[in-house]
């Protein structure tokens, strides 16, 4: 049986909205393990990270918030993912703010050179969080993993990712809100962008196809990470960042669907569940079903087909 293994990583201090430190609780509450040891996986819940020391450090930017905590975090994140992606199929990671993902994604990315095959990233986010220590304005450092994990500049204090994502490899949907800085540096490194609009006028299907043709002709391995403010608010509105006009129930899981029929992914974040902010444990329940759809949870018995 194909064995997967499960960690919080309950931090908060990626964004100035307290809650967020629930969000594995609630996971764990909603039936995540059992859901998925139900879909035939073998389940290993390790329990929580928990961030390394603190160093001692400043920033020449003066909005940035919390970066000890942030870099503390990130270490002792990036090795747990590196030892879950050796130790098991396949590694999930409950948020906790997106700051998480700076930690996650580096981590199995070592692992994945270590294999010799790329890693691909799909980033399903209302936001591109592509800004760098120098550039966020907000402070909130939930808006710079991808900056961090594909190796960019601009990350003093931090370990050097060891196995930088090529952004050529990453692929983001559901994009509806970028700020300007953000915008020059996405043109410039070559990440394929699906904005909203873009999902408007030719749904998820083709868009979604086209990145694993490119997975599977590579024969790499994905990261899906799945911010929850990527949905739109009023199914989902668990999140400190709400914006207008996000994907629906039937997108997203979609999305989930033709993933787990691809086979292709091999490890998934769960990002920026605020319990707190919850109506009736809806948005955990959505983004537990979403995992469920991931790991094979279908309609109908028939099948699997192929796109
Ligand atoms: B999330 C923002 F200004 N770009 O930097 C910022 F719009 O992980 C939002 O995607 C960041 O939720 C959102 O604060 C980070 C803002
Ligand atoms: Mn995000
Ligand atoms: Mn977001
Ligand atoms: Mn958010």
């Amino acid at each position: 049986m194909k064995k997967c293994q499960i960690l919080g990583v309950p931090t908060q201090s990626g964004t100035s909205e307290r809650g967020c430190i629930m969000g594995p609780t609630a996971f764990r509450i909603a039936g995540l393990p059992e859901i998925l040891q139900d879909l035939g996986w073998t389940v290993t819940d390790v329990g929580d990270a928990v961030p390394t020391e603190m160093p001692d450090v400043s920033h020449s930017n003066p909005a940035v918030r919390n970066l000890d905590a942030i870099i503390a975090w990130t270490k002792s994140v990036s090795e747990r993912a590196y030892e879950m992606a050796k130790a098991c199929d396949f590694p999930i990671f409950l948020g906790g703010d997106h700051s998480m993902s700076a930690g996650t994604v580096s981590g199995v990315a070592r692992h994945s050179q270590d294999l010799d095959q790329p890693q691909f990233v799909l980033w399903l986010d209302a936001h591109t969080d592509l800004h760098t220590l120098h550039t966020t304005t907000s402070g909130n450092l939930h808006g710079t993993p991808v900056a961090y994990f594909t190796g960019q500049s601009g990350f003093e204090g931090f370990p050097a990712p060891a196995a930088p994502v090529d952004p050529r490899n990453m692929c983001m949907m559901g994009i509806r809100s970028v700020d300007q800085a953000e915008k020059r540096h996405v043109a410039e490194i070559g990440i394929t962008v699906f904005d909203m609009r873009a999902i408007d006028e030719q749904g998820i299907v083709a868009p979604l196809n086209s990145f694993l043709d490119r997975v599977r002709a590579a024969n790499g391995r994905l990261h899906v990470s799945l911010d929850v403010d990527f949905l739109d608010p009023d199914i989902a509105p668990a999140v400190g960042t709400t914006v207008c006009g996000g994907a629906t129930f039937r997108e997203a899981h979609l999305i989930m669907e033709i993933l787990h029929d691809s086979g292709l992914v091999t490890s998934l974040d769960l990002a920026e569940l605020n319990p707190f902010l919850d109506v009736r444990a809806k948005t955990a329940l959505l983004m537990t079903d979403l995992a469920a759809s991931l790991f094979g949870r279908r309609v109908l018995e028939r099948k699997t087909r192929t796109y």
